[in-house]
């Protein structure tokens, strides 16, 4: 294709966004709908009678499933109770601002419709529906930001995609590591997936990539380069590199359920499971409760993070009861709660012994997690800063604040905890406190 003169001044004068740009409303939205789903989802972590432990998702692997065995689940994957619509709006009621799904995870098998690869959803299942394509429009119509997942440094159905993390490729179809070029694989499959996904759906919110420690700086480069000229507002999170550090991307993901131990001067995010698996998985019924669900939305933004809860529908396309259970209490409380939790940076006044802070110009919002019985909440700051307090979920009533110390204010709350899971009081204070990001 040849451009013409304007449009090549065109395409030089507008800048690529810059980070803060791109990321504004994903610091604000702070809670996010991961899924995984994909051919794992049919043997659910059982394969021949035999139960394969850990991640759903990773059973080709764990049970060194040859790839000629593994595509013939393509047969069995029919997931006609899956509904666009009904997981949009669960995310939705959830609270959930965005979503992330799989477009492809390490089994190598694309969940959209590929020309690049036969091995996809609808040119091998008897499904023959593209679900990416289905959720992407149904996000859009709700309101809710749609991104992809794509492992791009693991494929286990392509003889080239080499691993340089030991024993994590396919060494049992392809054995001699020596053989593999995984710069073919990137090209003839991963680079042109990634555009795939990136020209097919319309505004992609996310390309969250997974999978770490083959790819050298230039072909990260190279990746970031090609995201950016598609789509320069879609956000590329850390996992190009390596698993703990941030030096790619837009914003950090944390290792798998791992939360920052303290505020971050940047955007992070904790990518978490509701049980132990990402994947379905029939045998884990290890889920976390509402509760501790709650306190970690909220621990995470009181880090100045997100949370990017993880569910993993069957291979019939459904979500599992007990997620969403959760998902709605969740929602529920973030009905009420929401201001405490959208749109806040982390905690400006450090650790409490109570609980969480989380913060917008002035206002703090304390969410207590150890009610004090004594009816004393204990705060550090500074007197002259104070205006007022009150509970959020009733603002009608204002709590008295006294002073046995200059830098500590007493709020005087019910002795008894309006909410056993996390009561915000809403502390109104003047000036900066020292708001970290
Ligand atoms: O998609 C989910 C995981 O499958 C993926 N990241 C999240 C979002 C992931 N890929 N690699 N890893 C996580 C880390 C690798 C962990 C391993 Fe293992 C430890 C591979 C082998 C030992 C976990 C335990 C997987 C198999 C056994």
């Amino acid at each position: 294709m040849s451009l013409n003169c304007s449009q090549i001044t065109a395409r030089k004068t507008k800048p690529i966004p810059s980070n803060e740009e791109r990321i504004k409303w994903w610091k604000e939205a702070k809670f996010g709908m991961f899924i995984h789903w994909g051919l794992y989802s049919v043997p659910a972590g059982e394969w021949k009678g035999e139960k394969a432990r850990g991640y759903s998702e990773w059973i080709m692997h764990k049970k060194k499933i040859p790839v000629r065995e593994y595509e013939q689940l393509t047969g069995q994957f029919n997931p006609v109770k899956f509904n666009a619509e009904e997981w949009v709006k669960l995310a939705k009621d959830a609270g959930m601002k965005y979503m992330v799904i799989g477009s492809k995870h390490h089994d190598g098998f694309a969940m959209y419709h590929s020309k690049v690869s036969p091995y996809n959803i609808v040119d091998a299942t008897p499904f023959k529906r593209d679900p990416i394509k289905e959720l992407a429009e149904a996000c859009r119509k709700e309101g809710i930001k749609f991104g992809c997942y794509y492992s791009i440094d693991r494929d286990w159905h392509h003889p080239d995609a080499f691993c340089a993390n030991q024993g994590e490729g396919n060494t049992w179809d392809y054995p001699d590591d020596s053989k593999k070029d995984f710069n073919k694989y990137l090209r003839e499959k991963a680079l042109p997936q990634v555009r795939e996904i990136l020209t097919q759906y319309g505004p992609i919110a996310i390309i969250w990539f997974d999978g770490v420690g083959t790819k050298t700086a230039e072909q990260n480069e190279e990746i970031i380069a090609m995201v950016r000229e598609l789509q320069p507002y879609c956000l590329i999170n850390s996992r190009l590199g390596d698993w703990k550090s941030f030096k790619w991307g837009d914003y950090r993901s944390m290792d798998d359920n791992e939360v920052a131990d303290e505020l971050l001067p940047y955007g992070w995010e904790n990518p978490g499971t509701i049980n132990k698996t990402y994947g379905y998985s029939k045998n884990d019924q290890k889920w976390k409760s509402t509760k501790k669900l709650i306190r970690m939305l909220v621990d995470i933004a009181g880090k100045g993070g997100n949370y990017l809860l993880n569910v993993g529908p069957t291979g019939e396309g459904v979500i599992p009861q007990p997620s969403v259970e959760r998902l709605r209490a969740m929602g529920k409380w973030l009905e009420k709660n929401g201001e405490s939790i959208y749109g806040t940076s982390g905690s400006p006044i450090g650790r409490l012994p109570w609980g969480r802070c989380t913060a917008k110009p002035g206002k703090l919002y304390l969410h207590v997690f150890d009610w004090p019985t004594d009816g004393k909440l204990e705060v550090p700051c500074p007197k002259e800063k104070v205006k007022k307090a009150y509970l959020l979920a009733d603002k009608s009533v204002g709590l008295s604040i006294y002073f046995r110390k200059q830098d500590k204010a007493t709020i005087a709350v019910p002795t008894k905890a309006p909410d056993e899971i996390d009561t915000v009081v809403v502390l109104e204070v003047r000036g900066n406190l020292e708001i970290k990001n």
